[in-house]
């Protein structure tokens, strides 16, 4: 245009989709659809676009129906479908989850945007089992632009590393298992994720707490062929917290195969027994505590339940702070293992003073001990909005 300067006018959504919505959703539901479908063989909806009124595909997409479409077609008509969606989703303010799913598997569709419920429901299953075992799978909860908003963060990160960054790999060992905490502080995904993602509601829900506050975060990256085991430990000696109601959140931002995930002893935050904590770059432990020593875990596997799975980016772990847990390295020699611990706190939770090092918070929150968590430094996230 050759013009010196440029205003953005408006947007307008171009594409030709095929949906159909699900078998238990009539098509009387959606009046919005109107004109714009026809009834078809096991309930499809074939739904042309171009969709030339922006104001009749507003009216079609604040249905129910809509928002629950299972997209029937190519990887492309999903595209478009979503940036259909999200064009009448932003207009309207609104962030409910729309999930496809093409052909049998699951796609993020591009029309979820930056959701703050979880994608699904937790289900009484998944709370018993984590209550249990003290860690559970969570399948598919995040949609996909929460996974590439931390995918950038995480390069951020990883390019100006923070004040507590620590590279575990010992001298020209092969790949590099690095860790950085509280990039929430400085990095704006990292934030944007602690505010407004899902995590705090999952945590609040699994631990059957009435509200979240954050306690910290924590990335943890295993590049391809990297040997480091995350050694055995519990978490929360490690933190100046107490409670039962203290989870992780922890997130992948790759697939992870079973072989690369964390592994958990089922039952152990239930021992009643605290380990003394030690650095991961050295082996060597925390002084000044009174902890016994972690039991060789490894040489008794077979003595234990040990838990782990294989997931997909969108699916998290959430574990109780006790549990004893570890990881393997990432033998893997094409792909990288990033994750995401989101630490979060609940109504039990209090502040402690410990005799002895501590390593989270990395400075002070001005609690006293004894203090329920809510400050600057662990701001409350999330609150349930369930009768009593
Ligand atoms: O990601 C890992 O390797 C270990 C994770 C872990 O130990 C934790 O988040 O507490």
């Amino acid at each position: 245009m050759q013009s010196r300067r440029v205003n953005f006018f408006y947007d307008q959504p171009v594409g030709c989709v095929l949906a159909r919505t699900t078998k238990d959703q009539p098509l009387a539901d959606c009046p919005g659809t109107s004109g714009a479908c026809e009834h078809a063989p096991y309930n499809h909806l074939s739904y042309l676009a171009p969709i030339a009124s922006r104001r009749a595909t507003n009216q079609a997409c604040s249905r129910r129906v809509c928002r629950r479409l299972l997209v029937d077609c190519s990887e492309l008509s999903a595209y478009l479908c979503g940036a259909l969606l999200r064009h009448s989703f932003y207009r309207r303010g609104r962030r409910e989850a729309l999930r496809a799913t093409i052909d049998g598997c699951c796609l993020y569709s591009r029309s979820q945007a930056m959701h703050h419920h979880p994608l699904r429901p937790i289900t009484a299953n998944e709370r018993e089992q984590y209550d249990r075992a003290g860690a559970v799978c969570l399948r598919g909860l995040f949609a996909v632009e929460w996974i590439d908003l931390l995918r950038g963060a995480v390069d951020e990160s990883l390019a100006r590393p923070g004040p507590h960054a620590e590279v575990y790999t010992r001298d020209g060992g092969p790949g590099r298992f690095t860790g950085d905490l509280d990039m929430w502080q400085r990095i704006d995904g990292f934030r944007r994720f602690v505010l407004e993602s899902p995590a705090a509601e999952i945590a609040g829900r699994v631990m059957q707490s009435r509200k979240v506050n954050f306690f910290y975060d924590q990335l943890l990256v295993k590049e391809p062929g990297t040997r480091e085991r995350t050694p055995w430990h519990q978490d929360q000696p490690y933190w100046a917290v107490d409670g039962f109601q203290v989870a992780t959140v922890w997130l992948p931002l790759d697939p992870v195969p079973q072989e690369t995930c964390v592994e958990f002893v089922a039952g152990s935050h239930r021992w009643g027994r605290t380990f003394n904590p030690y650095h991961f770059a050295d082996d060597s432990p925390y002084t000044g505590t009174d902890w016994e020593t972690m039991p060789d875990i490894d040489a008794g596997r077979d003595r234990h339940e040990i838990l782990t799975w294989s997931l997909e980016p969108g699916d998290c772990l959430v574990f109780q702070a006790m549990i004893v847990h570890g990881a393997p390295g990432n033998a893997d020699l094409s792909h990288r293992r990033r994750a995401l611990a989101t630490r979060w706190t609940g109504d039990d939770a209090r502040y402690v003073i410990r005799s002895g090092e501590v390593a989270i918070p990395t400075s002070d929150p001005g609690l006293k001990h004894g203090d329920p968590l809510d400050c600057e430094m662990f701001p409350l996230v999330w609150r349930s909005d369930e009768e009593d």
